[in-house]
């Protein structure tokens, strides 16, 4: 009789102690699955708000100078405007350039893979990024010198 009191008694310290261990570990992975969610949920959302802020807008538009000579020919050069932007190292940069003057401005960024078209009443958006210091040439495709109705060539300062 004793034995089998004893071993009754065991079994039921094991069966508390499994019951109460079940617990645990539930609330444990219900803390540690709360606190993933949490840090799954916050971190994106700052992640969002910290490109938000990190992203800076460049705006310029295409423009024209138009002049008559002496001998009254009439010259003309297209432009980016402002001329000169400035942008850090690493600086993330949406370039949005309106087109204003001239139907089609095909542009590439020298020594970039960076590329588009403006075209006339509209915005073209470009996202751009550099990782070497330097002077980047914004130079239009078709007007690229003073044969072509140019020089429409602007400068990306990167420092
Ligand atoms: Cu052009």
């Amino acid at each position: 009789m004793i034995k089998s009191d004893h071993l009754e008694e065991i079994t039921l310290k094991i069966f508390v102690w499994r019951r109460s261990s079940v617990i645990l570990v539930f609330m444990m992975m219900v803390a540690i699955i709360s606190v993933s969610v949490w840090f799954y949920f916050n971190n994106e959302s700052l992640s969002a708000f910290k490109q938000d802020k990190t992203v800076r807008e460049i705006h310029l538009v295409t423009g024209e100078f138009k002049g008559v000579t002496e001998d009254r020919t009439e010259i003309e050069s297209y432009r980016w405007d402002p001329g000169t932007i400035f942008v850090e190292k690493d600086e993330k940069i949406t370039l949005r350039i309106m087109g204003v003057s001239g139907k089609k401005h095909p542009f590439i960024i020298e020594g970039t893979d960076y590329k588009g078209i403006v075209t006339q009443g509209e915005e073209t958006a470009l996202n751009i990024e550099f990782n070497q210091e330097g002077v980047y040439r914004l130079i239009c495709l078709a007007h690229p010198d003073m044969n072509n109705h140019g020089p429409m060539v602007g400068y990306i300062i990167v420092d």
